[in-house]
């Protein structure tokens, strides 16, 4: 059993406003539910991200103003679809570098690797498994300066002072002159945040719900999912999407690995993941209070999303 899910899940659904965490979404079942997602026409910042990438490779590397050999970091790299097309054209143009991704699943990396190796045979790539940033400090000794990729618009899922604690992180893991680029979702027409999120196929909400299905199926628990429905809001002052779970009856669940019975009132939520869109403004002060010196801000043609550069 995994003591710090059961930690977090008796401290969250204890509390006065019951809460889990969005982090823990992903296990085998909730990571293709999220491919899903990403697959929507609604959920647009996979698309956004994508043309960024792939339209404005050579804007980025020239940005970065290395000269000579470089490393590319990922942090988080996934099935690495989202890199593909960078990496293609960096291997294409004979530019020297190597690529570090990395990912907490072994499986994710296995897939990653396998597929790169065969489309892209020169590429040097040196895959890792683990925790950020103890890979971070190793890449520190490096002779060569870093890109550090942070994709996909991970940090919307960070409060404010949470945000900037963890690209304070980052910065103290990297040496002056390496670049952070990092993905940030934008403010824009609420209707299309609403849609990406509050979709009418029910993903998100099945998203949400297998979170509850993790805790039955790893903590023994008993949660009955049509007694629960998904509900999220859009505030477009904040830039928060907030999204709960709603108990739709007055009902009790029983978690067997922590011993412990769990009153739900009549519509009672249970809060799950915070996505903030940022305005411009809002990204120079973030990157200001994280101490990185923004550089450019790489848009898509509709500017829904930013790939934000950033240096130490
Ligand atoms: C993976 C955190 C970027 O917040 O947009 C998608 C996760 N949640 N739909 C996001 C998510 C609901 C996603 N991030």
């Amino acid at each position: 059993m995994n003591k710090t899910f059961a930690q977090d899940v008796l401290k969250g659904l204890t509390a006065k406003n019951k809460y889990l965490s969005s982090k823990y979404f992903y296990d085998d079942n909730g990571s293709r539910i999220f491919q899903e997602i990403m697959n929507m026409p609604e959920y647009y910042p996979t698309n956004a991200e994508f043309e960024i990438l792939s339209m404005q490779t050579k804007q980025i590397i020239e940005a970065l103003n290395f000269n000579g050999p470089f490393n590319i970091v990922e942090l988080g790299a996934g099935d690495g679809f989202k890199t593909f097309k960078p990496l293609e054209f960096l291997v294409n143009n004979k530019i020297d570098f190597h690529y570090i991704p990395i990912d907490i699943s072994q499986e994710a990396i296995d897939i990653l690797v396998n597929r790169l190796k065969e489309k892209l045979p020169d590429l040097k790539i040196h895959p890792k498994v683990g925790d950020y940033f103890e890979i971070l400090k190793d890449n520190r000794k490096s002779n060569y300066p870093s890109l550090l990729l942070f994709l996909g618009g991970n940090i919307g899922n960070y409060v404010e002072d949470k945000a900037q604690e963890l690209l304070n992180l980052f910065n103290a893991n990297m040496k002056v002159g390496d670049k952070l680029l990092i993905g940030i979702d934008l403010k824009k027409n609420p209707i299309i945040i609403h849609n990406a999120y509050y979709d009418k196929h029910g993903i998100t909400k099945r998203f949400n719900l297998n979170l509850l299905l993790r805790i039955n199926r790893e903590l023994g628990a008993d949660f009955k999912m049509d007694d629960f429905d998904f509900y999220c809001h859009y505030n477009p002052i904040t830039g928060n999407v907030n999204s709960y779970i709603v108990s739709l009856t007055k009902q009790t669940v029983y978690i067997k690995a922590i011993d412990k019975t769990i009153n739900f009132d009549y519509n009672e939520l249970i809060s799950t993941e915070l996505s903030k869109k940022y305005s411009m403004d809002e990204i120079s002060n973030l990157a200001k209070v994280s101490n990185f010196k923004l550089l450019t801000n790489f848009l898509d043609c509709k500017h829904y999303f930013t790939d934000s550069l950033w240096e130490k």
